[in-house]
């Protein structure tokens, strides 16, 4: 009884919601029904975005929602200028396939340039906002998934001649707004082939699919002058090691990443090779758990040369780590190249994949891509999606622009600390005492233990000095 009520309240709901759109919510662009107005789907050029201006910087004092108060892409800073230190790049299975959907409830979101399909045409005009959309924004690049900008077909090779048709019209629409894809990469965990994981399935089919579905976004990827090829494994992991051969999965999963990187080589695709982690969901292990997991695989398998880390900030607080340790870890192992840059919630559990606008947070990412000389042919991809409650289209430009604001705060607050140096030398000064000739041995690896304990005979009961914490974090304050 209770249920019937509470199914009867929701369909009333959601038909009082799809009617309040239709009447009141008024499309604020060319409605996705109006033929006459706005052409057919496939050549319609009319704007997505009639009541979004070009996005500018105003300033720290604007009260402009539309505008950036802290990028200000020419500016420059520590002799970059700020849109090369961060390379921004658009999200485009967040921020044109994200419909507002979670575990327990329906889309939220129903932009007006979708009729509800999921058909090639439609994925055309996708592509088409998603390009008058970086524009205004004013950033240089996007991100991809193979079945985010095309439909699957029923058949490899349809689902090939689908992506072919689309990224066509993308490389189009890129050369002329002279927009760059920052990475593309294979979505190998939708499908209800993968359940059991792609590389690492253990299903030998399963990984050829996912081979041969891999092989293509490659060729995509580099056909449309991808900077960078990532691997997200959300299914290469396992739910229990009762009916998992994990030996045999980390193998496959090594074998086929080799695969790739010969794959790159045949085709002439220059991009770096990306690596992913991220601890868990959907799999309740996944084998790239974080950069320190990711980086002792690559060096087992003799792949360091060949691939670098793509640190997402949820994923490294998933993993019980802070984005900074991830960011620092990849940075000393030489593996650092691109950010996924988001966050999560600390009263929420899973990946929420929120933009990131914690200015803290941005002040000690931008220290270790600082330290790292900046991150290209990597940048900040915004791996982040509107909160299921936001349902304007604005809304989408707004989230956007904040986070883009977040990380030029935190990079010109990073370019402050070093600029002024006292938490350098802070640093510096904590470990001087390895700056004398016995530190040097030491370091150089020429300090055996013999030597050692005579000096503490020598030396006596160590000076210890104090850490100063407390004084680096408001050295690190004074900068906010
Ligand atoms: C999922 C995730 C992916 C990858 C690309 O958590 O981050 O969107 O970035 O597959
Ligand atoms: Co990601």
């Amino acid at each position: 009884m209770v249920k019937m009520k509470l199914g009867k309240t929701l369909l009333l709901l959601l038909s009082l919601q799809v009617f309040c759109y239709a009447v009141i919510g008024a499309p604020q662009t060319c409605p996705a029904n109006d033929v006459d107005k706005c052409g057919d789907s496939d050549g319609w050029e009319g704007d997505f975005f009639p009541d979004i201006p070009k996005i500018k910087y105003e300033g720290p004092s604007s009260k402009n929602p539309l505008s950036f108060k802290w990028y200000n892409a020419e500016e420059e800073v520590l002799g970059k200028k700020m849109k090369d230190w961060l390379r921004f790049s658009v999200a485009f299975w967040h921020t044109f396939r994200g419909t507002g959907v979670d575990p327990f409830g329906a889309p939220t979101k129903y932009w007006p340039w979708e009729d509800g399909t999921n058909s090639l045409s439609m994925a055309k005009r996708r592509m088409r906002a998603n390009f008058e959309f970086i524009s205004k924004l004013g950033v240089d690049f996007w991100c991809f998934h193979d079945r985010d900008i095309a439909p699957d077909g029923k058949t490899l090779e349809e689902s090939n001649a689908n992506l072919d048709e689309v990224v066509a019209l993308a490389k189009e629409l890129q050369t002329k707004a002279k927009k760059r894809v920052l990475w593309g990469t294979a979505q190998l965990f939708v499908h209800p082939r993968y359940m059991h994981g792609a590389a690492t399935s253990s299903e030998l089919e399963v990984y050829a699919y996912a081979a041969a579905q891999v092989k293509k976004a490659m060729e995509v990827t580099h056909y449309l002058g991808g900077e960078n090829y990532v691997f997200w494994g959300g299914r290469e992991g396992y739910q229990t090691l009762l009916n998992t051969d994990m030996k045999r999965e980390i193998n496959h999963l090594a074998r086929f990443l080799e695969a790739a990187a010969a794959y790159k080589k045949k085709i002439g695709f220059n991009g770096t090779l990306l690596i992913e982690p991220k601890p868990q969901e959907p799999t309740k292990h996944q084998y790239d758990w974080d950069a320190a997991t990711s980086a002792n695989f690559l060096r087992k398998y003799g792949l360091i040369g060949e691939f670098k880390l793509n640190i997402e900030c949820n994923h490294a607080t998933l993993s019980g780590h802070s984005c900074h340790h991830e960011l620092e870890t990849a940075r000393i192992n030489g593996l650092l190249g691109n950010i996924d840059a988001n966050t999560g919630d600390p009263q929420v559990g899973w990946d929420t994949d929120q933009f990131l606008v914690d200015i803290q947070e941005a002040t000690l990412i931008m220290l270790s891509v600082i330290r790292n000389g900046g991150l290209a042919p990597g940048g900040f991809n915004f791996d982040a999606k509107l909160r299921r409650e936001s349902t304007d289209v604005e809304d989408l430009f707004i989230a956007h622009i904040s986070g883009m604001d977040a990380m030029a705060r935190g990079l010109r607050n990073a370019a402050k600390l070093i600029e002024d140096g006292s938490l350098a030398a802070l640093v510096r000064k904590r470990y001087q005492s390895f700056d004398s000739e016995i530190g040097a041995q030491i370091e150089a690896g020429k300090a055996d233990f013999e030597m050692l304990e005579k000096k503490v005979k020598e030396w006596g009961e160590p000076k210890v000095a104090s850490a100063k914490q407390e004084l680096a974090e408001m050295i690190f304050q004074s900068a906010m």
